[in-house]
C-alpha cells in the first residue's frame, strides 16, 4: 500500500516536473536538440548588445538575454562582454552609428516605424547579425523574429530580411465584463482582475503583452462591445491607466468600449443625444480625462443600435453622426474611432445579410476621417463559412477595419480544434471586383485600394484565465494567426501552423508534417459536419453550442435557425438572389457571378444563395440530399482520422498536452457525429429521403436530440 502511495507521489512530482500546461504559449524557448545545430548558433551569437536605455529597449534585452539563454542553454545577458567581439547587435541608427552608418545596407527606409532589418554584415572585419530598426518597438519585433528563427531551427547564417506591418492597427478585441464573464469565452474568466486592480498586476498581464508583441498586435480593446459605462469612471479608469502602462513598452495601446448612453448613465445627463451640446461637451470632457491619466490611449470601439445597445439611432440620428461626436472627442489626442457595421434590427423585415449595407452605404464618405468602421469577415455573424461582406469594397470612402472572431463561438468553441487561419485567408483573399479584377477584401482593410492611411484587423480574443489561456492547446495557434495575417497577410497558412507548431511543440518533422496537414483540413472538415454547403446559423440557442436546426420560437425571426435554412418539402437553402431577398445584388457584378446561377453556384456557397430542391444533381451527381449527407458523413469521419493522426504522435511531445488534446479530439468526433445525426433526422423530415446505402444508421432520435440541454454552456457572459 505504502509502496504503491509512493509511486504514485513520486510520478505526480516527476510529471510536475516534465509539465506543459501550455502557459508559456508559443514562447517557451526550450533548449534547443539538435546539438549540431545548437552549437552553430552557438558560435554565432556572441555578446548581444541591444542599444538604447527606454521601457521597449529594457523589455528587448531582457527577451533576448531569456530567449537565448534558455534556447542555448548558456547565459547570455545582454549588453555585458566585449563589445568588439560581439556578433549580434540591435538598435536604431539614432542610438547606434553602426547602424546609422549601415541604415541603407540594412535597407531601413523600406521598415517603416514598426518594421526592422535583419542582416548578416561583414563589420570592422567582423561578421555581425544586426537587428535593427528605426524604432524601439522596431527593435523589439526584430528581437522576436530573430528568436522565432532560432526556435524554429532556421540556419542564421547569411541574413537579409526585411519586415514591416501591412497593417497599422492590429488589434484584439476582448469582449470582456467587468464582472470577469467573458461574453463568448470559452477559456475561463476574463484576465482583467478589474477589482484588484490597480494595486494588485497579476503577472499574467506582463506575459499577455509579451505575447501579443512576439506576434505584432500592437492594440487591445479591454471590454466587452455590449459595454458596461462604469469603466468610463475614474476608479475605472485608474485601473485602465496601470494595464496601459503595463503594455506600452510592448507597443501595445489600450481602447476602451464605450456605451453610447454613459453621458446620461454616468454622467447624469438628461440624454446621449450626439447633436446636444452637453453631451458633446461630456465627451470632450471625458477624453480629456483618459488622455491625462493614458497619454497614448487608443480611442472608442463602439456598439451602437444592434442587439439592444443604445446609439443614436435612440435619438433619430445616424450612425456617422454618432461616431464622429465621438470622434471630435478624441481627435485632438490622436484617438480615433472603431465603429462596429455590426446591425441588424428585427423590426427590419429584410433579410439580415442585406441591413448592414443598407445602413452604412449611404454613410460613405460621412465620417470624420478619425473614425474607422469595423466589418465582421461575413454579413451574418462569423459562421464556420460564409461568404465575404458586401460592404468591404463598397465604402471607398471609409476606411474599413476587418473583424474576425478567434475565439470559437460557432465553430466548436474550446472543444474542437480548428485552425482558422484558412478562414481567414479565404476572406482575406476574395475578390470585391471593387476596382475591377484584384480588389481583394485584403486591399480594402490594408488601405492600399482606396488609399486610405488608417487601416488595421482585430479578432475578437479566446483568452481567458484558464492556465493554457485559450482552453484548447491548438485555440492558440488562432490567437497566433491572427497576429503574424495583421502583421502580413500574405502569409500561407501553412507557413504560420508551422512556425506555431515547432514553438509551440517540438521541430520533429514527422510531427510537424502530419500534424500540420491535421490543422490545415481541420476547418473544412468542421465546415462539414456542422454547416455543409452554405448552410448557416443553425445551432443552439444562446449558448450557440451544438445542433438546432428546428429552433423557430424565439421572438426576433432572425434568431431562428429555421429563418437561415429554409428547409421545406421542397428543397433547402435561402434564396438570396434577385428572385429571393436580393442580396447578392450588394456585391460586385463579377462577385455576383460566382454565386447568382444556381447551376454554376461555387458548391460550398449553395445554399448561402439558393433555395435548392432535394433532388437538384449537383455537379459530382449527387442530389443535393445525398450531398448534405456525404458531407455530414464524411465531416465526423474526418474527425476519426485525425484522432488516428494524433495517437501516433504519442511520445514525441509531452504528455499533459498529448493528453488533453486526446480528450478533446474525443469529444469533438462524439459531438460531430451529433451535428450529423441531429441535422440528418431534422432535414429528412423535409427530404423524406433515405439516407444513401451503406450509411449507418444514426442510434438517437431526433427527439431525443430536441431535448438536449445545456443550461450552463460557457459564454453567456
Ligand atoms: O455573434 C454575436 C454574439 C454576441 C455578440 C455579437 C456582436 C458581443 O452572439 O454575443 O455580442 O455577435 O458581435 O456584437
Amino acid at each position: 500500500m505504502k509502496r504503491v502511495l509512493l509511486t504514485s507521489i513520486l510520478l505526480l512530482v516527476l510529471s510536475t516536473l516534465q509539465a506543459e500546461d501550455g502557459y508559456r504559449l508559443w514562447l517557451r524557448y526550450d533548449k534547443i536538440s539538435n546539438t549540431a545545430l545548437l552549437n552553430k548558433y552557438r558560435t554565432a551569437i556572441k555578446f548581444p548588445f541591444v542599444v538604447g536605455e527606454s521601457e521597449t529597449i529594457k523589455v528587448a534585452q531582457h527577451e533576448l538575454s531569456m530567449g537565448l539563454s534558455s534556447l542555448l542553454g548558456t547565459t547570455y545577458q545582454s549588453n555585458t562582454g566585449s563589445i568588439a567581439a560581439s556578433s549580434l547587435w540591435c538598435g536604431t541608427p539614432d542610438q547606434s552609428s553602426e547602424i546609422d552608418n549601415l541604415s541603407s545596407v540594412l535597407q531601413l527606409s523600406k521598415v517603416g516605424d514598426e518594421g526592422y532589418a535583419i542582416a548578416s554584415i561583414a563589420n570592422n572585419g567582423k561578421k555581425r547579425i544586426f537587428i535593427a530598426a528605426n524604432t524601439d518597438i522596431g527593435v523589439l519585433y526584430g528581437i522576436f523574429h530573430f528568436l522565432r528563427l532560432l526556435q524554429t531551427n532556421q540556419p542564421i547564417e547569411n541574413l537579409k530580411l526585411v519586415s514591416a506591418p501591412k497593417l497599422k492597427l492590429r488589434m484584439l478585441n476582448h469582449w470582456d465584463n467587468l464582472n470577469r464573464t467573458v461574453e463568448r469565452g470559452y477559456a475561463g474568466f476574463s484576465i482583467w482582475d478589474w477589482h484588484r486592480l490597480p494595486g494588485y498586476i497579476d503577472p499574467r498581464y506582463i506575459d499577455y503583452a509579451r505575447a501579443n508583441a512576439s506576434i505584432g498586435i500592437n492594440a487591445v480593446s479591454l471590454t466587452n462591445v455590449n459595454a458596461n459605462a462604469t469603466v468610463l469612471t475614474r476608479s475605472y479608469l485608474e485601473k485602465v491607466k496601470t494595464l496601459a502602462d503595463i503594455f506600452r513598452p510592448y507597443g501595445i495601446k489600450v481602447f476602451l468600449t464605450a456605451r453610447f448612453s454613459a453621458p446620461a448613465e454616468i454622467g447624469g445627463l438628461k440624454t446621449a443625444d450626439p447633436l446636444n451640446d452637453s453631451v458633446q461637451n461630456w465627451w470632450a470632457e471625458k477624453a480629456r480625462e483618459i488622455y491625462s491619466l493614458i497619454p497614448d490611449f487608443g480611442g472608442f470601439l463602439v456598439k451602437a443600435n444592434s442587439e439592444g445597445q443604445p446609439g443614436p439611432q435612440n435619438y433619430g440620428r445616424n450612425h456617422a453622426e454618432g461616431a464622429n461626436m465621438m470622434a471630435r472627442a478624441v481627435d485632438p489626442f490622436k484617438g480615433i474611432i472603431i465603429w462596429r457595421a455590426f446591425v441588424y434590427s428585427n423590426e427590419n423585415p429584410e433579410d439580415r445579410h442585406k441591413q448592414a449595407y443598407n445602413e452604412f452605404v449611404p454613410l460613405d464618405g460621412k465620417f470624420d476621417k478619425n473614425v474607422m468602421v469595423q466589418v465582421k469577415n461575413g454579413a451574418i455573424d462569423f459562421m464556420p463559412r460564409e461568404p465575404f461582406h458586401p460592404l468591404f469594397g463598397a465604402m471607398p470612402r471609409t476606411p474599413l477595419m476587418m473583424e474576425f472572431q478567434v475565439t470559437q463561438e460557432y465553430l466548436g468553441q474550446a472543444t474542437h480544434l480548428v485552425y482558422l487561419a484558412p478562414l481567414f485567408k479565404e476572406v482575406l483573399e476574395s475578390d470585391t471586383y471593387s476596382k475591377g479584377k484584384g480588389s481583394l477584401v485584403a486591399r480594402v482593410i490594408d488601405g492600399s485600394l482606396d488609399s486610405h492611411t488608417l487601416n488595421g484587423m482585430a479578432g475578437v480574443a479566446n483568452i481567458g484565465n484558464d492556465i493554457n489561456w485559450c482552453g484548447h492547446p491548438f485555440a492558440q495557434a488562432n490567437w497566433y494567426a491572427l497576429g503574424r495575417l495583421s502583421w502580413d497577410h500574405s502569409l500561407s497558412s501553412e507557413q504560420i501552423a508551422d512556425d506555431w507548431l515547432r514553438m509551440s511543440f517540438t521541430n520533429d518533422a514527422s510531427f510537424i508534417n502530419t500534424i500540420k496537414s491535421v490543422m490545415l483540413k481541420s476547418r473544412e472538415i468542421m465546415v462539414n459536419y456542422m454547416n455543409p454547403i452554405g448552410l448557416h446559423h443553425i445551432m443552439g440557442t444562446g449558448h450557440h453550442y451544438g445542433p438546432a436546426p428546428w429552433v423557430s420560437n424565439l421572438n426576433r425571426p432572425e434568431w431562428n435557425p429555421v429563418y437561415y435554412h429554409k428547409a421545406d418539402s421542397v428543397g433547402i437553402g435561402f434564396n438570396r438572389t434577385s428572385t429571393g431577398s436580393n442580396a447578392i445584388a450588394q456585391y460586385f457584378p463579377e462577385a455576383q457571378k460566382l454565386w447568382n446561377d444556381i447551376n454554376t453556384c461555387e458548391e460550398k456557397n449553395l445554399l448561402w444563395f439558393h433555395h435548392v430542391p432535394w433532388n437538384y444533381i449537383l455537379k459530382n451527381k449527387r442530389t443535393v440530399w445525398d450531398e448534405l449527407c456525404y458531407r455530414y458523413y464524411n465531416g465526423s469521419e474526418q474527425v476519426n482520422w485525425i484522432i488516428k493522426e494524433w495517437l501516433r504522435q504519442r511520445g514525441k511531445i509531452d504528455d499533459q498536452r498529448f493528453e488533453q488534446v486526446r480528450m478533446l479530439l474525443h469529444i469533438q468526433a462524439e459531438e460531430a457525429i451529433w451535428w450529423r445525426d441531429a441535422c440528418l433526422l431534422y432535414f429528412q423530415t423535409f427530404s423524406k429521403m433515405p439516407l444513401p446505402p451503406g450509411y449507418e444508421q444514426p442510434n438517437k432520435t431526433l427527439d431525443y436530440y430536441k431535448k438536449l440541454r445545456f443550461p450552463f454552456a460557457p459564454g453567456g457572459g
